[in-house]
């Protein structure tokens, strides 16, 4: 029927990188100059939910709706998870001919983020991992996680991690389309269940630099930024994968800490330099250190993304020592809330 609507729903599930993207070796593509790995949220707390729709009876042009404001979808980003998308449903239109022509009708896309949005706590990643897999579910693509993560991935690169749950790598690749440049499951989460994140947000307001213009310009002018990505991180991938694979937390949480610190300096290296980290933010590594000192071992290790929210890994046997801890230094601080202990959990894979 003309007027039929046809609709699919998803949610996708925050993920906060352990070994940091930062820099493109193409923008068109998201392309990245090195690998990275991110350990998946539980949606409990943090997570996009997204309704996909088609029907002829839509206005001509394609929509998105984020937060109930009406979104720009002319970026080439978004066009190219559409465009990569559609193909894949005509492909399957052209070898069936009952099948409704839904790759010719105009999307509708509905996301709700239960988390401020572009404050630093990795919206684009889960925004784009919904709108991928919503989209692909209303074309009933038989797609894998793998192959959805390429599509993601055009999005927003970090977004390609989303698809998988637990510890996930994004594999830098070397083709020039970006066929290899996918991401990969390291360990579900189930393989190391104790891990528990503290989301601390120092400040949910609109960050200052958008990562990809910051990365741009990181790329084009920090001198630590070359061996970062050459050396430094190709090593901490294969330190932080056996970190994971022996559940070794202490090896897990300094390489944690020493790459957002990497990250960080090559940001501050930038010229005109990119302050992510605020004072807030430092007195969060500060009470990191206290924790681990008290501890005589690395029991908590901090990551910071593009703004000044920390998230803290730990395990659940250390919540006390450690989520405690920072209640105490930090709970009547002006600009913290904590929000507590997400469980991470795979995300049905
Ligand atoms: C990450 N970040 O690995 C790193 C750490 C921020 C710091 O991925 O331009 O929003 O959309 O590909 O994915 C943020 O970058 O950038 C990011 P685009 P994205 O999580």
């Amino acid at each position: 029927m003309a007027s039929t609507i046809h609709r699919a729903s998803t949610t996708a599930p925050v993920n906060i990188a352990v070994i940091k993207y930062w820099g493109k070796r193409d923008p068109k593509l998201n392309l990245p100059t090195n690998s990275s790995l991110s350990v998946t949220l539980s949606q409990a707390d943090l997570r996009t939910h997204t309704t996909a729709s088609c029907s002829s009876s839509y206005p001509s042009s394609d929509s998105l709706i984020l937060n109930g404001s009406s979104q720009d979808v002319s970026g080439a980003r978004t066009q190219a998870c559409f465009r990569e998308l559609r193909a894949l449903r005509k492909a399957i239109e052209d070898g069936d001919d009952s099948l409704p022509k839904l790759s010719t009708f105009p999307l509708k896309v509905v996301s709700e983020n239960n988390f401020p949005t572009a404050a630093g706590l990795a919206s684009s990643a889960a925004g784009f991992a919904a709108l991928v897999r919503a989209i692909a579910n209303l074309y009933e693509l038989p797609s894998s996680p793998t192959e959805l993560s390429r599509i993601a991935r055009q999005g927003s690169g970090s977004a390609c991690r989303s698809l998988f749950g637990g510890y996930v790598g994004w594999e830098q690749g070397s083709a020039s389309d970006g066929s290899d440049s996918v991401a990969f499951q390291v360990a579900p989460a189930a393989h190391w269940p104790n891990m528990r994140a503290l989301i601390l947000v120092a400040s949910a307001a609109k960050k200052d630099v958008s990562s990809t213009s910051g990365m741009q310009t990181t790329v084009a002018t920090s001198s630590l930024f070359a061996s970062r990505a050459a050396e430094t991180v190709p090593r901490r991938m294969n330190e932080m994968q056996k970190a994971i694979q022996e559940k070794d937390f202490e090896a897990f949480g300094k390489v944690t800490m020493m790459d957002s610190n990497s990250f960080h300096a090559t940001c501050l290296d930038t010229y005109p330099p990119i302050f992510y980290l605020n004072d807030t933010s430092r007195a969060a590594i500060k009470v990191v250190e206290t924790i681990n000192t008290a501890a005589g071992k690395i029991i908590a290790a901090y990551t910071f993304d593009a703004g000044p929210n920390a998230v803290i890994y730990y395990l659940e046997e250390n919540e006390a020592k450690v989520a405690g801890l920072f209640k105490a230094a930090l709970g009547e601080k002006d600009g913290w809330v904590g929000k507590r202990g997400d469980a991470i959990e795979a995300n049905g894979e």
